[in-house]
């Protein structure tokens, strides 16, 4: 693991450590705190799409992650650190996790998966992953929702540790994306390609990814996925375009226009979302 300080210290990272016993005593304890004992589907919220949790149903707890064992303190302002637990119109038990920590950081892939291995140990079946992204497509301009197809790894790293073979062929599912469609017919499917960060691509590194078949470049959810799919869930993504790739725009990328356009674009994918998590 690549740690770059001690001052978070973090069980995942001590030697001989069970990511999966660790992943099962935090559920225990979201169990604990939250005092619902089994979580139907989980969703990670990245930017813009923080407001799926108020129009989704009822939350009956909020706790800060970081009191939950394994999970890192929050590294970015706009990630608010929190873990709810929603009560959906069905009756089913939804996590949703407000609290990502990313590659970029250092802290090794084990960190990165961590929530993603706890909702599973939860019993959610279902994990929804959402992110900003940057969009190669000049259709998709910041502000456009696009559910992710399939994604190409660029971190060079895996969650899966050892000889753990697994397969990755329709990993976001075809059967979530096509409710997603039944939602809004005009979703758009693309290939997301998670760069390491945390600086935004060169234009010469834009073009390789559209070269090999991307459509979206972000910092995340591919790790977490590959981890969901090792746990046995299916995995729905969705991106929202906050920006348009490095180099398809020509003017400089910055992390306020990401927040203003989440903050825009926020109403109305949290209310898609809503609808999606709805009709499972
Ligand atoms: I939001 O253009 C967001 N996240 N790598 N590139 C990468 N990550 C991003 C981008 C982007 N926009």
């Amino acid at each position: 693991m690549s740690q770059v300080t001690d001052s978070d210290p973090n069980p995942l990272d001590e030697i001989g450590a069970d990511p999966f016993e660790i992943a099962r005593q935090a559920a225990a304890e979201i169990a604990q705190a939250t005092g619902v004992a089994h979580h139907d589907i989980a969703l990670t919220l990245g930017s813009g799409w923080g407001q799926a949790a108020d129009l989704m149903g009822e939350t009956t707890a909020t706790i800060p992650a970081a009191d939950i064992t394994g999970f890192s303190k929050p590294a970015l302002a706009g990630h608010p650190g929190t873990l709810r637990s929603v009560l959906l119109p069905s009756g089913e038990r939804a996590l949703v996790i407000g609290a990502r920590t990313h590659f970029y950081e250092g802290h090794g892939v084990r960190r990165v998966v961590h929530s993603v291995r706890a909702a599973a140990a939860t019993g959610a079946s279902i994990m929804i992953l959402t992110n900003g992204a940057g969009s190669i497509r000049e259709s998709w301009t910041p502000g456009t929702p696009v559910l992710i197809r399939d994604h190409i790894n660029l971190t060079a790293a895996s969650p899966l540790e050892g000889a753990t073979f697994v397969d990755l062929t329709d990993l976001y599912s075809a059967r979530l994306r096509s409710l997603a469609r039944e939602i809004d017919a005009s979703l758009g499917e693309g290939v997301y390609c998670q760069f390491r960060g945390p600086n935004y691509e060169t234009p010469a590194e834009v073009q390789m990814a559209k070269a090999i078949g991307g459509h979206l470049v972000g910092m995340s959810t591919a790790l977490e996925a590959i981890a969901a799919r090792e746990s046995g869930m299916e995995v729905l993504g969705m991106s929202l375009v906050t920006n348009f790739a490095a180099g398809i725009q020509t003017t400089p990328l910055s992390h306020e226009e990401v927040l203003s356009t989440g903050s825009a674009a926020q109403g109305r994918i949290g209310a898609l979302l809503a609808s999606i998590v709805g009709k499972l």
